[in-house]
């Protein structure tokens, strides 16, 4: 009990110059016999140390037994010291003496001291660089949970109709993964009932991509898209067949493989680009490339990669004339004219020109032209040169200056969403694509990442939402793109692979920053009448997120579900697979036509009805990662052995590719 006379005594102590609360004043004699104590325990127990770490046969730890040597002897000085400066304050010290306590708590401590306790906090100081994570157990990386998963995970029926039979219920659904933390445990038991579940669901999945594809089937066949309502065809993209170039891999990954190779003849007879005009150089990079390399990487069959080629280098032409080496954004696909566009104000931008590199790269490596990456990797380099000192890029570029042959800036937007997006997306994964040997990329990546946490996020209140906000003239303006929903994914992924380890704590912040936004985008679309999100949402004081202005329309973009995948695959959290089963239910009742989906003029408005347009990253995108987080069978391995591209075309990585 802590009372007026232990009190008195305390402030007496400290007068003295001692630390002690109940003690007194001691003499030299027992100060003399503890610091021997002391020094005798150190000792004692830096010796048991040393005998457990001889005892290991590995060669390699005889530098750190030597550092563990120096910790030992540094820290029984530093006990010694101690005890003579504090007089008795025994209990506290020797409790701390050891010399595994003093080795958690230097700098570079020896792996095999690690307790596997600690907090992410200091689990920063005991990385390990370069170290691979397979698995993860959830429940190291934050407060540990306790409670087991508490939702039911039900299997489809087969006769489901889910057209008919859903309800959205709206609302605040899964509060607890507000803030990014990991609420529940993961036992094998729930991890088996979710695939259990996702096995059923993900056959309703495959039947809406039969859906989708059977009315392009019968009414657009080889054409740029079909009309959804109307069931006619449509050339909007200048006749590249790019809903059936864009769909080849998902219809490859579910098992539609009659359907595949149907395509694939038609890939073969029909498609050519002698008489494609104006493009976009970037649109038709990661859309018509990279669903010919994608499949090509899948099928193995060479009439891909002949058909790339010839793109690729037509594409090229989109680096001529440019002083910069920064390409224009549209090139002519016939007689290779180039130009920018003029909505841009003849400027270039840098989600377009920062986002050709995957493919390209790829293209390299299967056909020895090495063009195609040289030119795209100079991009990057020109990137770094230019890096602002908080790693974020302006979205507008002069890339025909006035003077000398550098680039210019030439807005000050910053943002995560259009224009600039898939930039950083590229930087994390050009670096993985190539077995993660070129520091460059990784580094632009987390430097990019720490300026996005240090400028642009922001929390909504009253719920807490986190989101990435844009900035305009230095001003924060709170609204968030969809398209900025990709985030969530890229952040974990860059967490997962980060080199200081996902223990680090840059890793640690960056993946509780990936939950915590997925979450808001999965908000975006429970918080609807319909269960979609909008276009973009913005965040005004107390209210957490609205439409954003002029923008209540559902594209059937694909950013959350790519997350909730991403997620969901490195985790293993079976959370993502409700999100996304819930946003299917939503894009079923209210996005299905009669021959296929369409996008929806207003997501507040249950009985609106579908526009008659269906952008191919629908097919190409949307369903695929719908499909793969409901497929716990699928090939696909995000960190061992494939790199999807920004239309989610999945690739094998370069060092996979080298050992096949
Ligand atoms: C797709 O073409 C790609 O995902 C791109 O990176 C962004 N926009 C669309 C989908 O929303």
């Amino acid at each position: 009990m802590f009372n007026r006379n232990n009190k008195s005594s305390l402030q007496i102590n400290r007068r003295r110059g001692t630390s002690s609360r109940g003690g007194g004043v001691c003499s030299p004699f027992r100060r003399l016999i503890l610091t021997l104590l002391l020094i005798a325990i150190a000792l004692t127990s830096g010796l048991v140390s040393l005998f457990v770490l001889t005892e290991n046969p590995d060669e390699s730890q005889a530098g750190n037994v030597q550092t563990l040597l120096r910790h030992v002897k540094d820290r029984a000085v530093n006990v010694a010291n101690q005890a003579r400066h504090r007089g008795t304050n025994t209990a506290a010290t020797s409790a701390s003496a050891s010399p595994v306590d003093a080795a958690n708590h230097a700098h570079h401590p020896h792996p095999l001291l690690r307790t596997t306790t600690e907090s992410a906090g200091n689990a920063a100081d005991v990385t390990v660089p370069g170290q691979v994570h397979d698995k993860i157990d959830l429940g190291r990386y934050d407060t540990p949970p306790t409670q087991a998963y508490p939702y039911p995970l039900v299997p489809v029926a087969a006769d489901y109709n889910i057209h008919q039979q859903y309800t959205v219920a709206g609302g605040k659904r899964y509060t607890e993964y507000t803030t990014g933390g990991t609420p529940y445990l993961n036992t094998d038991s729930i991890q088996e009932q979710s695939d259990h579940t996702a096995r059923s669901r993900r056959t309703f999945v495959k039947a809406a991509m039969q859906h989708a594809w059977d009315g392009y089937v019968k009414f657009a066949f080889g054409q740029d898209e079909v009309k959804p309502v109307s069931g006619t065809g449509s050339q909007n993209w200048g006749g590249q067949g790019i809903t059936l170039v864009d769909s080849l891999d998902t219809l490859w990954l579910m098992g539609m493989k009659e359907e595949f190779w149907a395509a694939r003849d038609w890939v073969r007879d029909h498609l050519s680009h002698d008489n494609v005009g104006s493009v976009s150089v970037f649109e038709t990079t990661i859309r018509d490339l990279g669903g010919l390399l994608a499949a090509y990487d899948w099928s193995g069959d060479k009439v891909f990669l002949t058909k790339a080629q010839d793109l690729g280098n037509r594409l090229l032409k989109a680096f001529d004339d440019t002083v910069t080496g920064i390409p224009h954004g549209q090139v002519n696909l016939k007689n290779g004219q180039n130009g920018n566009i003029g909505w841009a104000g003849g400027n270039v931008i840098v989600a377009e020109f920062g986002t050709l590199q995957i493919e390209n790269r790829y293209l390299s490596k299967m056909t020895g032209q090495e063009d195609f990456a040289k030119k795209t990797e100079h991009v990057f380099e020109i990137l770094n040169k230019m890096s602002p000192a908080n790693g974020l890029f302006p979205y507008f570029f002069r890339n025909q200056p006035k003077e000398g042959n550098m680039p210019e800036f030439a807005n000050d937007k910053l943002t995560f969403g259009a224009m600039a997006d898939s930039v950083y997306e590229y930087m994390l994964k050009i670096w993985i694509q190539g077995g993660k040997k070129e520091p460059m990329y990784r580094e632009m990546y987390d430097k990019a990442i720490e300026g996005m946490h240090n400028e642009l996020l922001q929390t909504s209140t009253p719920s807490g939402l986190t989101y990435i906000a844009d900035k305009n003239s230095g001003k924060i303006d709170h609204k968030m793109d969809h398209l900025v929903c990709f985030m969530g994914g890229l952040l974990a992924l860059g967490a997962y692979t980060d080199p200081l380890g996902l223990e680090s704590s840059r890793a640690q912040r960056d993946l509780r920053t990936a939950k915590a936004l997925t979450y808001t985008c999965y908000q975006m679309y429970a918080r609807m009448n319909t269960g979609i999100s909008a276009e973009y949402v913005q965040f005004h004081p107390g209210k957490d997120l609205e439409i954003g202005r002029g923008a209540p329309h559902y594209l059937l973009r694909p950013e959350a579900v790519e997350s909730f995948f991403i997620l969901n695959q490195l985790t293993g959290d079976p959370v993502y697979r409700e999100w996304g089963w819930e946003v299917f239910e939503s894009i079923e009742k209210y996005c299905r036509t009669k021959y296929a989906y369409g996008a929806l003029s207003n997501v507040q408005d249950t009985a609106g009805k579908p526009r008659d347009s269906m952008e191919s990253f629908f097919l190409a995108e949307t369903l695929k990662y719908l499909y793969l987080l409901q497929d716990p069978d699928t090939e696909v391995d995000i960190l061992n052995k494939h790199v999807f591209n920004t239309e989610a075309h999945p690739m094998r990585i370069f060092p996979v590719i080298d050992a096949e």
